[in-house]
């Protein structure tokens, strides 16, 4: 396999281009003309770039049209298509509806989505048997993995390294009712044949977790090959050294798509009711029937989560996670109602000042509205 995604010309059936893909590109408005068109998946996101594969030569396309536009930046997995500009050259003209993504709060005090991978089946949250188990991050992971809309499996890596891993598979059955969970090594091949049966077809993968790990010596295991660089940890705290920092979707050779991603260790939640209830089954359904409908679980009468716990069927532990991960999509959602509200007055005010200067202008030089509404 060649080491650079770059060179890799997978036709677009196996990534899962389908004929309402072909449909979809076909009548879809991107500004684009018909025979510079071409459309494809996004293999990689960097730096306002994407390399899409198109079925043949992979191209490089310019993500920022969209961003400005319509306020969803193009990500790895997207099925899109690419205009070309005879003097920009080419960029994403526009994003298929996803099937699924996994998303998290981007970095910084305005809250924004950011998409780590689209159109994903399963996602692999990956932890190392080397290091304590951290459960709060598990949760976490879990609750984005459910929140995405495909199928989490967590991944405990590393297993030739501890004696005995029953324990931790014990603590995340209790933790996460209902998720697959394996135990696997890249250096004795542990349970590797298991994880290569999940992939098929066009079957898409996503790996997330901490750096250092081995997301990224699993899909060199995987593609029979050397893809992805990997790096040693430390040997002090077992930090991974970031070594993979672009979010990459690899075809493998046998059928199949994993997306490897860059270790992350702090993942802040986007809107994630959903998931939150997937992953704290036991707390979401007696919380649904607390005679108060604002009740906080704590001392309220009829409270049906204080009970649950008071049979042992809820920890404490876990009761205090879900409140504050709770909290914390609460918070957000009260911010987005405030942006919301500021940018519609602002909104307001603007049209309101546009009315007021309104008057006739010369139409501008230059390429007109077209070149201007792909910026
Ligand atoms: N003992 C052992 N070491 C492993 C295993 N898998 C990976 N490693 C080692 O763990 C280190 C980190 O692996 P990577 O694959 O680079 O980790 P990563 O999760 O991709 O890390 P980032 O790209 O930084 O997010 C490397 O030194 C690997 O050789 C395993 O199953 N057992
Ligand atoms: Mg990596
Ligand atoms: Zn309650």
């Amino acid at each position: 396999m060649p080491d650079d995604l770059s060179l890799l010309t997978p036709d677009l059936p196996s990534l899962g281009w389908t004929a309402a893909h072909d449909a979809w590109a076909a009548s879809v408005d991107d500004g684009g003309s018909e025979d510079t068109k071409q459309h494809g998946r996004i293999a990689r996101t960097s730096r306002g770039y994407c390399l899409v594969f198109t079925g043949g030569d992979a191209v490089m396309a310019a993500s920022s049209s969209i961003r400005a536009d319509t306020g969803i930046a193009p990500s790895t997995g997207d099925f899109v298509t690419v205009i070309d500009h005879p003097e920009d050259g080419p960029s994403i003209g526009s994003i298929a509806e996803r099937s699924t993504a996994i998303t998290r709060r981007a970095p910084g005090r305005v809250p924004t989505p950011q998409v780590l991978a689209a159109n994903v089946d399963d996602v692999f949250v990956m932890h190392g048997l080397d290091r304590p188990l951290n459960m709060r991050r598990l949760e976490r992971q879990l609750v984005i993995a459910w929140e995405s809309g495909a199928t989490p499996l967590v991944l405990l890596t590393k297993a030739d390294e501890v004696r005995h891993h029953e324990e931790a598979e014990e603590t995340i059955a209790r933790i996460a009712p209902g998720v697959e969970t394996l135990a696997i090594s890249t250096v004795s091949g542990q349970n590797l044949d298991r994880i290569a049966t999940r992939f098929t077809g066009s079957r898409t993968i996503a790996l997330i977790g901490l750096s250092g790990i081995g997301k990224s010596t699993l899909v060199n295991e995987l593609s029979d090959g050397v893809v992805q660089r990997t790096g040693e940890v430390r040997a002090a705290d077992r930090r991974g050294r970031h070594t993979t920092v672009t979010r990459d979707l690899i075809p493998l050779p046998n059928g199949g798509i994993v997306v490897d991603t860059p270790g992350i260790r702090e993942i802040g939640l986007w809107q994630a009711h959903a998931g939150l209830a997937k992953t704290f089954p036991e707390i979401d359904a007696p919380a649904k029937s607390c005679r108060f409908a604002d009740c906080d679980h704590r001392s309220e009468p009829g409270c049906a989560v204080q009970e649950a716990r008071m049979d042992g069927l809820v920890s404490e532990r876990r009761l205090t996670h879900w409140r504050e991960l709770l909290e914390e999509i609460k918070l957000q959602d009260s911010q987005l109602e405030e942006f919301a509200r500021r940018s519609e007055s602002r909104d307001r005010a603007e049209v309101e000042r546009r009315r007021d200067n309104e008057r006739p202008r010369k139409p501008k030089k230059g390429k007109g509205r077209d070149r201007g509404a792909r910026r």
